[in-house]
């Protein structure tokens, strides 16, 4: 029997036109609901004189005469129309992980051809999927195909926290003609977005479902109109759907969805080709203007025998324009492998990653919208990955745990699950990456992790904390961090050294004040051991060593194995200026106060 939402159950019960329950004979499992925001598009067009346009008014009514995209009988038995008191609301028929989609459909007035589609439009169907959030599961979006990429992008980040699949679909020949491929589209996306937690927003199209910022349009006369050239498919549609759960997008905050409408128009696609002039970039860049997305050769190249042009980039980049570098290449990032392709960086401009043009003009019109934030923080917004628009970029870093971005980038990838074993794997990985990071004095990258909830007390494998590594390679802010953060100074490692022994070792003197205004100590056995050590030094004429040893509370005149005393020794070795500090160190009242 259907399992339906108890108000529905109650309603149904209620409901003339059912003698009994018993009619409810589909073996379905339950019941879903998704928004059809038909923005119009060839999937719904006819042929008039002047071509194909959007025919108003018809979709629902075709719709419903089709038995794939509507199980007239169910509705009926289960009072859809009463309940729902829509006139535009329909049913599948059930499918195989037995769901019911419910789906109803908005439409637009006037429908357009998305080549008439401006910032207004994405902004109506934000608000749209806004205010009806909260009562579906998944959106459908009915869009043509000529901008949909864009539109895609744009939703991408207008929608701050998604919970839900949005998922943009059309088609290239319309839904009323014979051979066209709407319906399996639009049956595709109803799936998708009924059935499955996909956060994101996509775009499907000829049995694949792709990440919505990822695609360009690539065929405008195939059925598999789109591509999705640095990013597989989030989903195939084959006998079953295949989710590819590990690309999709997993939330990262526990914040609220909502969504950002205001977008900054002041934005441009430039594409440079062989003898650009530099008047024409020059005008290009002229103010308004705020944001462009260079689109230059191969991995990010421009001429680099081009003074004019490069001065007119650094020009504008200088007066805050952000200009993005992304590639004309269909696939493939930008890089600084080639001297063509540094002049750019040096032009100021920002290296866009894999992002497709698309990707990049929306964000930028995005982030540019974002007046609250300063110039460098929407530049470094820029250069984020915000949506899974551009792949992490781990050049370098390949399975280099010195490399902070590297530890930013798996930081960041564990943060985003609250799965149970994920956490385990943070718990279990944790630790190594915040020695690696205090290797390096990524401040930043260990808070990313803290963030994170990993505990930075602890240590790696060999009992080593952060405030060990930290000692070892002397950064002072990132130990006084530490502390601050509950490192304890007294933590041994499994050769039994403390953080203090370690920054004696390497000679960081700050390290070691800090260290013992906050509590730190040699142990008593440490302390006996240390009078071969300081003999040694005094031998050796080593007045810093015994400094160090001396700022860290060792008694100077503690004699080595063999009953000998560092003064012993040096005056033995004939190191004078030796003999006259650790003189003027033991006639002093205090052991640790003269300096030597
Ligand atoms: N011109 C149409 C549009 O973008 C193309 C399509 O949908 N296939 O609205």
């Amino acid at each position: 029997s259907v399992q339906l939402h108890p108000s529905r159950w109650r309603k149904l019960s209620s409901c003339s036109s059912l003698e009994n329950l018993e009619k409810v004979t589909s073996p379905c499992g339950s019941e879903s609901r998704v928004l059809v925001i038909n923005t119009g598009g060839t999937i719904g067009m006819t042929l008039h004189d002047t071509g194909y346009a959007p025919k108003a008014n018809a979709l629902v009514e075709n719709l419903r005469k089709l038995p794939i995209l509507h199980d007239e009988l169910y509705a009926h038995q289960t009072c859809l129309y009463e309940y729902y008191k829509l006139e535009n609301t329909l049913v599948l028929p059930p499918s195989k992980l037995n769901k019911r989609i419910i789906y109803t459909i908005l439409e637009y007035s006037p429908l357009l051809d998305s080549s008439n589609m401006t910032t207004e439009d994405w902004g109506r169907i934000g608000k749209d999927i806004e205010k009806n959030y909260e009562n579906f599961d998944g959106f459908v979006i009915l869009h043509g195909t000529d901008t949909m990429a864009y539109t895609a992008s744009a939703l991408s980040f207008m929608c701050e926290h998604l919970g839900k699949p949005i998922v943009l679909t059309g088609s290239q020949v319309p839904i009323y003609e014979l051979r066209n491929d709407g319906r399996d589209n639009l049956l595709g996306a109803l799936l998708i977005a009924g059935q499955f937690v996909i956060p994101e927003v996509c775009l499907y199209f000829y049995n694949k479902l792709y990440r919505g910022n990822r695609v360009t349009k690539v065929d405008a006369s195939s059925f598999n109109a789109f591509n999705s050239p640095n990013l597989p498919p989030l989903a195939t549609a084959e006998v079953d759907f295949k989710i590819n759960w590990d690309t999709v997008w997993r939330a990262n905050t526990t914040a609220k969805f909502q969504v950002r409408t205001e977008l900054n128009r002041n934005v441009g696609l430039l594409r440079l080709f062989p003898g650009i002039t530099a008047s024409t970039v020059r005008a290009f860049l002229q103010p308004p203007m705020q944001g462009v997305v260079l689109e230059t050769y191969g991995s990010g190249n421009a001429p680099d025998n081009r003074p004019d042009l490069l001065e007119e980039l650094s020009k504008a980049t200088d007066n805050g324009v952000i200009i993005v570098n992304c590639t004309q290449c269909l696939r493939g990032t930008v890089s600084a492998s080639y001297a063509t392709g540094r002049v750019l960086m040096d032009a100021g401009l920002l290296a866009g990653g894999d992002m497709t043009p698309e990707a990049a003009l929306s964000k930028l019109s995005y982030v540019l919208a974002k007046k609250e934030l300063t110039l460098d923080a929407q530049k470094k917004m820029m250069a984020q990955n915000l949506r899974g628009e551009m792949s992490a970029d781990l050049e370098g870093a390949k399975l280099c745990l010195s490399d902070s971005r590297f530890i930013q980038v798996i930081a960041k990838s564990l943060s985003v699950s609250c799965k149970e074993e994920l956490e385990a794997i943070r718990d279990a990985l944790t630790p190594s990456l915040a020695c690696a990071a205090a290797k390096i004095g990524d401040t930043e990258a260990l808070v990313a992790l803290k963030e994170m909830g990993s505990d930075l007390r602890l240590g790696d494998f060999d009992g080593r904390t952060p405030l060990h590594i930290a000692a070892c390679e002397g950064h002072l802010r990132l130990v006084q961090y530490l502390l601050n953060q509950g490192a304890s100074v007294h933590a041994k490692d499994r050769y039994g050294d403390t953080p203090l022994c370690n920054a004696v070792r390497f000679r960081h003197k700050d390290v070691v004040r800090l260290l013992r205004k906050t509590g730190a100590h040699f142990s008593r056995e440490q302390l006996e051991e240390a009078g071969s050590e300081l003999c040694s030094l005094a031998a050796s004429g080593d007045k810093e060593g015994l400094d160090i040893w001396r700022i860290a509370g060792a008694d100077l005149t503690r004699p080595g194995y063999d009953g000998k005393t560092a003064i012993e020794v040096a005056q033995a070795a004939g190191n004078k200026d030796v003999v006259e500090v650790l003189n003027s160190c033991m006639n002093s009242k205090t052991m640790n106060g003269a300096a030597i």
